[in-house]
């Protein structure tokens, strides 16, 4: 049995050992850490009220002058549809961006269902509850009339190779949009997604499903959809939240300067580390949009990246590999994030968050 033991444990550190040389053989460059470069996006939200990392992805957007947001798509996720949407209309009002779109999108993924797992495990993307106030009242900005699918596509099909979208939640819509026009895919320029998360890479358990990440498992088939594109994507999975440190001290230093997103924070995050000052918030979110504008904060490695849409034990797993496999044929070499600097990222995000509101009049 002791030896059993030892020849597992010397096979851990075997391949542990191979999977550190293969990533540093493949790392990104560190370059371009100062760019003038502006970036023209579309923000695909499960937003989420009180502030939660999409609140703050998207306060980071707007607020960086490197980032441009066109508009912002909402979908089913941590909550329903029609909550996100409310829920993102009166944070803009909050910070005073009312100037900003918001496209109401999907409310229900393409074939999951809901069940009673999904009911009782976190996120009421299933809910057709009415959505409930946000703080301050509901919002007196109206969601537009096209839907968020048909903005998708008339803004990339109008100006290809020039968008990027930024996906934050299931990724339901942009799904949609790949099926609904056959020059999407090859006219978006990038997409960034929040979602998956890679067993292949340390740190790659679901949090969902014991090997599913939440948004790729909301949505299985719309994020098989999406990484068989041919978009060019970076994955922010699971893999490098958990590199993330979010401690009371990052915490402090973020609400020591007063804006309303920094006050809304102390409502959501303060009563956390009352109840548990070594509590650790991971950012999820946060890194997607944070490795737009500075990428070479984050290691990446390009992996063949596919999702597991059997409704089985491992219902929107993804799966990464550095070829391909059995069953994976049509899966693309996506860049997948697995770590990152932590000191550097937590000064730029604090910066990003907490700079003076902009809006676009002044
Ligand atoms: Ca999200």
């Amino acid at each position: 049995m002791k030896k059993i033991l030892m020849l597992a444990i010397a096979s851990v550190f075997l391949s542990l050992s191979i999977l550190s040389f293969n990533l540093e053989s493949r790392t990104t460059p560190t370059m371009n850490i100062v760019s003038d470069k502006v970036y023209d996006i579309i923000l695909d939200t499960d937003f989420s009220m009180p502030p939660q990392d999409d609140a703050l992805a998207t306060i980071v957007a707007l607020n960086s002058p490197k980032i441009n947001v066109l508009g912002i798509t909402t979908v089913a996720g941590n909550n329903s549809l029609e909550q996100a949407t409310v829920d993102v209309l009166r944070f803009l009002e909050i910070v005073k961006r009312e100037d900003v779109p918001v496209f109401v999108g999907s409310n229900m993924p393409l074939v999951h269902e809901v069940s009673d797992f999904a009911k009782s495990t976190w996120g009421k993307w299933w809910s057709d509850d009415p959505p409930t106030m946000p703080i301050g009242g509901f919002p007196k900005k109206k969601p537009e009339k096209q839907s968020a699918v048909d903005f998708m596509v008339n803004t990339v099909i109008n100006r290809p190779q020039e968008i990027t979208i930024v996906a934050i939640g299931p990724l339901t819509n942009v799904a949609k949009a790949i099926r609904q026009h056959p020059n999407f895919a090859k006219s978006v320029k990038e997409i960034i997604v929040m979602g998956g998360a890679i067993a292949t890479l340390p740190d790659g358990a679901g949090n969902a499903t014991p090997n599913a990440e939440f948004n790729f498992w909301v949505d299985p088939e719309a994020a098989r959809v999406v990484l068989r594109s041919g978009i060019p994507v970076t994955l922010s999975p699971l893999n490098v939240s958990r590199k993330t440190k979010g401690s009371e001290t990052w915490y402090e230093k973020v609400v020591s300067v007063d804006t309303p997103v920094t006050s809304l924070l102390k409502q959501t995050m303060g009563p956390e580390f009352e109840k548990d000052p070594e509590f650790i918030d991971l950012m999820y979110d946060q890194v997607a949009i944070i490795s737009l504008i500075y990428p070479d904060l984050v290691k990446t490695v390009d992996l063949y990246v596919d999702v597991d849409i059997n409704h089985g034990i491992n219902y929107g797993t993804s799966v990464g590999w550095d070829k391909v496999w059995p069953g994976a044929e049509g899966a693309k070499k996506i860049k997948v994030q697995y770590d990152l600097d932590w000191e550097n990222f937590i000064k730029l995000f604090i910066k990003e968050v907490s700079r003076p509101h902009i809006t676009k009049n002044d």
